[in-house]
């Protein structure tokens, strides 16, 4: 199920040079690919890859298909400078959840009066009433089993409970498992929640690990939603398909018809912010949905909704909303560079359980520079929650 390229994507491996114009990387500013070392894959298991996924036609970046994978680099220096930098931001962007969270540990006692601080804390983080519950009860479990007596332990105790809670959420985004065809990727969510600037992210990390991509400027409603995405795309130097006034659903369909004649990889369809309540508009997005799949059948391949991570438990809203409408694949948190509080992630973890199959958070938004969008880690983002 891993191709080649999402191996490559999402490993250690050193990244092919970025295209000479394409804009530098801020100083110090992490890859996707740092934080997902674990799945760095073997040379054997990138050797029996389907070849039509290793071949990544049309990519000038990528290897020829007769390259094997370059052998996998766990420890390259980029990843391992990269990673507290990221840690860093995603901890300062949490820290004003995290300190209530984490003063509740500061008393010397394990009992009643710090379960009812941390309830109120855990509620006040967005966590939501379900998830508390759960996680509280999660946490009485291990207490007694360790036969935890001191605060700090408690403390350690609850960071593992939610890595667990969180941990089927983190799950690596498949490209280039199609067999013939460009990966379809439809973005949606409400205005402002990043969906562009993530598409302009998303873009740079898959041209450095070797993908060629097309976008689809299906926010036909603005002219600045067009330059926007533009813009991203120049900097980028990607190709984009766009419409002057054009009906979203049929620049969808011309960017899917176009990529694969063109043997590109990736295909990436921006669409208008819409709220939920608009149901014309949640209408609309099925309708591009629909027409995409005229195009290319097995697609849109992912269907991810970004939010933003302030909204709170307004986003878990977002969530069941969309996810309604359209069936989601995946989703991109963006802003927890910000005022976020995070908790809303245990909300949509304890959510996916109920609906039987979790909604992965494939990727974190934690700035507005192009490296500043990473791969989930369930355990980082805990420690970070509660630090
Ligand atoms: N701090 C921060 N700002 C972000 C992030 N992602 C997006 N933004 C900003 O949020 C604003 C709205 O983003 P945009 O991509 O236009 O949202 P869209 O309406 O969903 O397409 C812009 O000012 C972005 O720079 C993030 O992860 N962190
Ligand atoms: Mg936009």
């Amino acid at each position: 199920m891993f191709s080649y390229l999402k191996k490559k994507f999402f490993s250690g491996a050193p990244e092919p040079a970025a295209p000479a114009d394409a804009p530098p990387p801020p100083a110090a500013a992490p890859h996707a690919a740092a934080l997902e070392v674990q799945q760095a894959p073997s040379a054997a298991a990138a050797a029996s890859a389907p070849p039509s996924a290793a071949a990544l036609p049309g990519s000038t970046a990528a290897p020829s298909s007769a390259d094997p994978a370059p052998p996998p680099s766990p420890s390259a220096p980029a990843a391992d400078l990269s990673r507290p930098s990221w840690f860093e931001r995603l901890k300062s962007g949490l820290r004003k959840t995290g300190s209530s969270i984490g003063s509740v540990f500061i008393g010397t006692q394990i009992d009643e009066a710090l379960y009812e601080e941390l309830e109120a804390a855990l509620l006040q983080a967005d966590t939501g009433v379900q998830a508390t519950q759960y996680l509280l009860d999660d946490l009485r479990l291990r207490v007694k089993a360790s036969k935890a007596t001191d605060p700090a332990a408690v403390k350690a105790l609850l960071a593992a409970a939610l890595a667990d809670l969180l941990r089927p959420l983190q799950q690596s985004l498949p490209i280039g498992a199609q067999p013939d065809g460009p990966t379809v990727l439809m973005i949606a969510g409400v205005n402002g929640a990043g969906k562009t600037t993530t598409i302009g992210k998303l873009t740079w990390h898959l041209s450095n690990a070797g993908a060629s991509v097309l976008l689809a400027a299906a926010d036909t409603f603005r002219a600045a939603a067009r330059e926007q995405l533009g813009v991203w795309a120049a900097r980028n130097t990607v190709e984009v398909i766009s419409q002057q006034g054009g009906d979203p659903a049929a620049v969808s369909f011309d960017a899917v018809t176009a990529a694969r004649a063109r043997g590109r990889d990736v295909v990436i369809i921006d669409t208008a912010g819409r709220l939920p309540t608009q149901l014309h508009l949640m209408e609309e997005l099925k309708k591009i949905k629909r027409v995409i799949q005229k195009a290319d059948p097995s697609a849109p391949h992912e269907v991810l909704l970004v939010i933003d991570g302030n909204t709170g438990q307004n986003a878990l809203a977002q969530v069941k909303a969309f996810d309604a409408a359209l069936g989601l694949t995946g989703l991109v948190v963006t802003k927890l560079d910000g005022t976020a509080k995070g908790g809303v992630l245990a909300a949509i973890a304890t959510w996916g359980r109920e609906r039987g199959a979790v909604v992965p958070v494939y990727f974190i938004g934690v700035g507005e520079q192009l490296a500043d969008l990473q791969t989930f880690d369930a355990r980082e983002f805990a420690q970070a929650l509660l630090h």
